[in-house]
């Protein structure tokens, strides 16, 4: 069916029997391989978006790949009704890997961070010995944490909440990068947890002060509140480090990861913390089909061992400040600003000859790379991290002489 489908037979199919949640650009990718993926008239492009940070070991990597494809071939899912040979062993695997007691693994970005909010509830009862019903748990203005009803309830982004209510009680939100709010917040004594993105990735990657993460670490902590990290597009070596909060020197008292914990393979997400919190949820009160499953377990296993051998942490590190350092070179009024870490990346565009970031995106799809604004006039660049030198610097030349172009 999909031998030889033309671009426009391939949009006009999604837009006839697909829900128009998403309005893409007019690409049709078919194939990937590494930092390139082919639209279905075979041009090749550069993907700087590499699916919001989820292809950091590159499309299609040889040994995730192999490593899903074998799993495939033997057992695919059990449930959790019974064991199975590869959970424990990834279990063990990515508790060693990060450093903490135990790991709860469920498949999307969004079921990790409701996992997370459930154990930082189950906690805050249990544990804190908050009043039952009243545990409350402090947010940030302009975050991102997935789709799912609680999730978009403590979203700021109109988009992403109205007509969705009512809405899940029990949240408090602050502006991001202010301690003093922090501060305010924390008085109250029914605050069971701050959940926060170290950097705000689809608020078009905002990096906070230096000491903003470690600063707010420390003040939860001396209130008993469990600082939980969602590093669902900022971990998996992304900024230059494992985890955006290495930077810093923060380990979360819960972690949540997704998308690159698959290298874009497989769904999987994992929430990590120490007993204290993890066995407040027991037996029979949380779970999900899929999660953990075999498959899961290998992939993972695979994407977190290329992330090692490959070196990506030191790769983004290095490579990001070449991107930074590049484009601040580029003379033109369109450039305002560019900011990240590691190859989480961002240019702040100034609408000019009435021109903007969507049409800085479209000349650059025509030159031969991919990425794609967030709100407004913010565009995102975030390439697989196994991109060389050699093709960051071509592709560097391409986003310059799109933005070029509009002088
Ligand atoms: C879409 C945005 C990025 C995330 C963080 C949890 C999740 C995400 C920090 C949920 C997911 C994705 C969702 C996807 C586009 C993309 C996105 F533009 F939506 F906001 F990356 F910035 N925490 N982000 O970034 O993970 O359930 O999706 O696996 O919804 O369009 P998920």
């Amino acid at each position: 069916m999909t031998k030889n489908i033309t671009s426009q037979r391939a949009m006009e199919l999604e837009d006839k029997y697909g829900a128009h949640n998403y309005h893409p650009l007019p690409i049709v990718l078919s194939r990937g391989e590494g930092a390139y993926v082919w639209d279905v008239e075979r041009k090749r492009y550069f993907d700087f978006l590499s699916a919001y940070s989820a292809i950091n070991q590159g499309h299609c990597h040889p040994k995730i790949v192999g490593a899903l494809v074998d799993q495939s071939r033997t057992l695919t899912l059990t449930s959790r009704a019974f064991y199975n040979d590869s959970l424990g062993v990834y279990e063990k695997y990515i508790t060693e890997y990060f450093g903490y007691d135990k790991v709860l693994p469920m498949n999307t970005g969004a079921e990790g961070v409701e996992t997370a909010l459930k154990l930082c509830r189950k906690w805050a009862y249990e544990k804190k010995g908050i009043p039952e019903n009243e545990a409350k748990i402090i947010v940030c203005e302009n975050n991102f944490h997935g789709r799912t009803i609680t999730v978009i309830s403590i979203s700021t982004d109109p988009d992403a909440r109205n007509n969705f209510g009512p809405y899940t009680p029990g949240f408090i939100t602050i502006p991001y990068n202010d301690t003093d709010a922090l501060e305010k917040a924390l008085e109250d004594p029914n605050v069971a947890g701050f959940l926060v993105e170290p950097i705000q990735g689809e608020a078009g990657v905002f990096v906070p002060d230096n000491g903003y993460i470690s600063k707010a670490y420390e003040m939860c902590k001396a209130k008993n509140v469990l600082f939980i990290a969602d590093e669902v597009q900022t971990g998996i070596a992304r900024t230059g480090k494992l985890l955006a909060c290495n930077h810093e020197k923060v380990r979360p008292d819960m972690l949540i990861l997704g998308k690159a914990l698959s290298g874009g393979i497989y769904p999987i997400s994992a929430v990590l913390a120490d007993d204290e919190i993890m066995l407040c949820i027991k037996p029979g009160e949380h779970g999900s089909t899929f999660g953990g499953n075999p498959v899961a377990a290998k992939v993972a296993i695979a994407a977190l061992e290329v992330v090692k051998d490959e070196n990506l942490a030191e790769r983004a590190e290095k490579l990001g400040n070449i991107f930074r350092d590049e484009i601040n070179k580029i003379d033109s009024d369109m450039i305002e600003l560019v900011r990240g870490k590691g190859l989480l990346n961002a240019i702040i565009i100034k609408p000019t000859n009435g021109k903007e970031a969507w049409d800085v995106c479209i000349k650059m799809a025509e030159n031969g790379l991919l990425a794609k604004p967030t709100h407004g006039h913010i565009i995102r660049f975030a390439p697989p991290l196994i991109i060389s030198e050699g093709q960051l610097m071509e592709a560097i030349e391409i986003i310059k002489n799109s933005i070029l172009s509009f002088n």
